[in-house]
């Protein structure tokens, strides 16, 4: 470890900082109705990946003790949070339920693009299993279509070395348009490197390109593009509408559901009023 880099569950920290005040993804509100509560933080940062990757492993490294755990609001699904200071930047982590998609045919997958869609985390890590990648870039490409601040823990790097496997990790990040970091995290090994390119992505220092299906037919455009005007007219700052927009084509029946019942409006309306938690919105969806 250098000398920058935090002691196991380093946070007591000055309160009263502003960093977070000033960045644009920033949704301290949408982040509370997601049971996040921002106070005392500048970032927040979301750990996803399939399971058994080594979320947990990574997690308990970064923030050592200064951890606890509760449930979503409103769902069973237990969740752990805690925090680390690095440089200047105190860092909220919340470990994501383990998940092979963000297409919500689980509630543990529904939480996970929830989180990502909604919350907006600053920075999300996507942990993967380097003896594993083609089944875990799946989760990676689907987080990158929802955002582009996102660092890949390439893990399991001692296991995929055992095993003979090769990964190219910079032909990686060239590929994936974003920061990839091999690590052991059993071993604490790369976390140093982790941490960096977490906190380059959540100042902006580093400018992230994500790999993006480009080439949509045009009429697939045009209905994406009447979709999302319909989507903006009912909730002007739902956040990520194109995405919206993508699932609705798909036939995405829990993302529907929310439209119908409100739920992606409640979020969208948290960014204009930032004390309200409670909305009772009454909307009809066409
Ligand atoms: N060899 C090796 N084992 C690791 C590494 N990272 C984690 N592990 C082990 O992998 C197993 C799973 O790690 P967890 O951190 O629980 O994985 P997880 O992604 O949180 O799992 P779920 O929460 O069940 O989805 C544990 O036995 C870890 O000790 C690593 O880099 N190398
Ligand atoms: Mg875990």
């Amino acid at each position: 470890m250098t000398d920058q880099s935090p002691q196991p569950g380093e946070q007591s920290l000055p309160a009263g900082s502003s960093a977070c005040e000033s960045c644009p993804v920033h949704h301290k509100a949408n982040l509370l109705k997601l049971g996040v509560d921002m106070q005392d933080w500048d970032y927040v940062v979301g750990l996803a990946g399939n399971p058994n990757v080594g979320k947990s492993t990574v997690f308990n490294a970064l923030t050592g003790l200064k951890q606890h755990t509760g449930n979503w609001p409103g769902k069973t699904v237990t969740r752990a949070e805690g925090g680390f200071k690095y440089g200047d930047g105190r860092y909220k982590l919340v470990d994501l339920p383990g998940t092979y998609s963000l297409l919500a045919t689980s509630l543990d997958e529904e939480i996970a693009r929830d989180f990502i869609l909604f919350g907006q985390p600053d920075v999300t890590v996507v942990v993967v299993d380097a003896t594993l990648l083609e089944r875990n870039l799946n989760l990676v490409l689907q987080v990158l279509e929802i955002t582009d601040r996102v660092v890949v823990c390439l893990n399991l790097m001692d296991e995929a070395k055992r095993d003979g496997i090769v990964v190219d990790d910079r032909r990686l990040a060239r590929d994936l348009g974003v920061p990839v970091v091999p690590t052991v995290a059993r071993r604490h090994e790369g976390l140093d490197q982790l941490l960096q390119a977490i906190s380059e992505i959540a100042s902006g220092e580093t400018k992230t390109r994500p790999h993006r299906i480009q080439n949509h037919p045009p009429q697939l455009k045009n209905a994406i593009s009447t979709i999302v005007e319909q989507i903006e007219a009912i909730y002007p700052n739902l956040p990520n509408a194109r995405w919206v927009a993508l699932r609705l084509l798909d036939g995405d029946e829990s993302i529907a559901d929310s439209l119908r019942k409100g739920e992606l409006g409640d979020l969208a309306r948290g960014t204009e009023d930032e004390t309200n938690r409670d909305l009772d919105l009454e909307l009809e969806v066409v």
